[in-house]
């Protein structure tokens, strides 16, 4: 007999190892992960595969192996990654989307059943270079964005609605939130643009001097690693009567880069940042919203971000920092 399993893509990125760490907590353990790089958690799943989204024998074999449950289609080229390697980000952005896609689709269709379809989009999409007060007020609006990974998540949204559109909702369930920049204490972003903060607080544990590449009164709404898997569940588990809307804003605080500098230093007090701004980078922070507004998903499904900007360090950053130190001591 076929075995049902989670198919969770990107599974060694940030997100997808805490979601599985979080998944396997719920003693959900029939996962089917896929990744580029080995997996480097310990954790209870049903097999992993390490391979490319783009690799359409690797997706044959899934297909005929396995009845997929529900999907959460996390590999991608993050920003800054993107604008260096604009094929491969297109490549794994947008076909590994359109692939993944497909092969829902195809098995929605297959066993008869409909597949939820969790994807992450990014605050990337915006571009607030016009817009006076830097702040996003409704998910559809100034959608013009300037990077490459931007143009692919927007791209990507709507290819994902056009999917479930083009089925009546019968073989794909695509839902997805708008990511302002992620916190996690237990691992490091790379690609990112808003890399900035989390790379000065692992900085500042690794005693290590920061070279901070972003302006210090520069500002992007953030949440942390916990509110963002806490999301993903609440949204995926509404029930769709519920939502208005398939594409979600959250957000939960937003400080200029030196109140973060600040904060760390409080706790570590022999932290050392000088500001070296990439242009580049910058370009890319400067288009991208201050704040953004996210009542929908407050009304629709709930959402409420457990840690605000005090709380986050206090209670997760700082101690979860602490005990992974303490532990591979
Ligand atoms: C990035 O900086 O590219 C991502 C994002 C905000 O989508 N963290």
């Amino acid at each position: 007999m076929l075995k049902k399993v989670i198919l969770i893509t990107g599974a060694n990125g940030e997100i997808g190892q805490y979601l599985i760490k979080e998944l396997n907590r719920k003693n959900i353990e029939n996962i089917l992960a896929i990744d580029l790089h080995p997996l480097s958690i310990q954790c209870r799943i049903e097999q992993y595969l390490q391979g490319s989204i783009l690799d359409i024998k690797l997706l044959k074999a899934i297909q005929e192996k396995y009845i997929v449950s529900e999907i959460y289609h996390l590999a991608a080229i993050l920003s800054t990654k993107a604008e260096k390697n604009i094929q491969l980000a297109n490549d794994v952005n947008i076909k590994g989307t359109k692939n993944i896609l497909d092969l829902a689709k195809k098995l929605g269709k297959k066993y008869m059943i409909k597949i939820p379809f969790f994807f992450p989009s990014s605050i990337a999409v915006y571009n607030t270079i016009s817009n006076n007060s830097f702040t996003i007020n409704e998910e559809m609006t100034e959608e013009k964005p300037i990077t490459i990974y931007g143009q692919a998540k927007l791209k990507c949204e709507k290819m994902g609605f056009d999917y479930m559109k083009n089925c009546n909702s019968k073989e794909i369930d695509f839902r997805c939130i708008r990511f302002p920049g992620i916190i996690s204490a237990s691992t490091m972003p790379s690609g990112g643009t808003s890399d900035y903060v989390p790379e000065m607080i692992h900085h500042a544990a690794k005693n290590l001097k920061y070279e901070c590449f972003i302006k210090k009164d520069s500002q992007l709404p953030f949440i942390v690693m916990p509110d963002a898997i806490q999301a993903i569940f609440n949204l995926m588990n509404a029930d769709i009567n519920q939502l208005t809307t398939y594409i979600y804003n959250i957000t939960s605080f937003n400080q200029p880069t030196h109140n973060f500098y600040l904060k760390i230093k409080n706790y570590y007090p022999q932290f050392e940042m000088i500001y070296d701004i990439d242009l580049k980078r910058q370009k890319i922070v400067d288009s991208w919203p201050n704040n953004i507004n996210d009542k929908k998903a407050k009304e629709d499904w709930g959402w409420e971000p457990q840690y605000n900007f005090d709380n986050a360090f206090n209670k997760y950053i700082f101690p979860e920092i602490k005990n992974i130190i303490q532990e591979t001591m």
